[in-house]
């Protein structure tokens, strides 16, 4: 078999995919681009040492931007000329970005968190890009306003990432079916590897931030015991994986069963719904597990149902694995 490119691919499944316009191709084509840019300077990342400290000049003159910086701005120089948005939002931005006027709009709508575990760069711990496509609401023309960016997860046109690891990797999903995709070096090509990915219905791996134990409410303290119990339904205790690198953790659980939890604690009050952003990173994470055959919750509701009050909303993430998502449902349930 000849090797199948994201587009071709996208191409073959068309008949299925009423999206997948001349516009569509040309924003996944974008967002490509733009992760093997970041994908290269991610790579770099090692050497900034040598060739300029991040936030100074380097030998060249030019001013040395921190990873995320970097990759936030090649997403938006690209995706704003690309003619097929009207609005984008991104993770590194406080307010919705809008198309300047010079340049052609469309009727999408990219959120992304253009470099989510940036933090871990330091220790060589892979990390990613998130995306999420909308169509706006509101008819083309006019200006796009807050509500067209905020809608439920369900009704997300596209969603995927970039996992820059040992290998460059993309997965995405239109709906049907997770694919992923692994970028060969010499030929710069994302090419099909993962295709009709599917999550085993029941998992071996939980990972979660055990150290917040203490400011976690009793159903997920629960939830927790039980993965470690020998008395699951597993009869043996799952084993425990945390990167600490969401994209990263949530690719090695799609592809070996499992579930992956950032829960509501108590620490601060801003803490208390959450650390992970529900825009930015479980809606389209819980896309790609549900094409995938599992499940994301906060707990009690489904992650793509939840109607986003602000751009920048945090939610508690339970998602992977069917079964081991609905055992978090079921302690919800059952636990006052
Ligand atoms: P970031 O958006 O500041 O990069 O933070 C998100 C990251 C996720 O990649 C990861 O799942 C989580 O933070 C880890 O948080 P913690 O260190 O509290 O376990
Ligand atoms: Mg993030």
């Amino acid at each position: 078999m000849p090797p199948v490119t994201v587009i071709e691919h996208l191409l073959l499944h068309q008949t299925e995919l009423p999206m997948a316009t001349g516009r569509f191709t040309r924003l996944l084509n974008e967002l490509i681009l733009s992760a093997k840019i970041i994908s290269r300077e991610v790579n770099k990342a090692g050497l900034v040492d040598i060739l300029g400290f991040t936030g100074e000049v380097n030998v060249q003159g030019e001013a040395v931007l921190k990873l995320d910086e970097f990759a936030n701005r090649v997403l938006i120089h690209r995706l704003e000329r690309a003619g097929v948005l009207c609005a984008m939002a991104s993770e590194e931005n406080a307010d919705l970005i809008e198309i300047p006027s010079a340049f052609p709009a469309g009727d999408y709508i990219l959120i992304f968190d253009p470099l989510d575990g940036s933090s871990n760069v330091e220790g060589n711990v892979s990390i990613g890009t998130i995306f999420s496509i909308h169509r706006r609401k509101s008819p083309e023309g006019k200006n796009v306003i807050l509500d067209d960016v905020l809608q439920i997860g369900a009704n997300q046109v596209a969603a995927g990432y970039f996992v820059y690891g040992s290998s460059t990797m993309m997965v995405y999903t239109a709906g049907r079916g997770a694919h992923g995709f692994t970028l060969d070096p010499s030929v710069g090509e994302f090419l099909l590897s993962h295709p009709d990915i599917k999550i085993p219905e029941l998992g071996k791996i939980y990972s979660v931030n055990e150290s917040y134990w203490n400011y976690w409410d009793e159903p997920t303290r629960k939830t927790v015991s039980y993965f470690k119990s020998p008395n699951n339904e597993r009869g043996q205790p799952y084993n425990s994986r945390y990167i600490g690198s969401l994209v990263a953790d949530f690719h090695r659980n799609l592809l070996t069963g499992g579930i992956f939890m950032y829960p509501a604690d108590s620490r601060e009050p801003k803490k208390i719904r959450g650390k992970l952003r529900l825009m930015y990173e479980a809606a389209p994470l819980a896309m790609i597990i549900e094409a995938a055959g599992g499940m994301a919750t906060d707990g009690k509701m489904r992650i793509l149902d939840i109607e986003p009050q602000e751009l920048h909303q945090r939610v508690p993430l339970y998602i992977g694995s069917k079964k081991d998502v609905q055992k978090v449902i079921e302690f919800y349930q059952t636990t006052s």
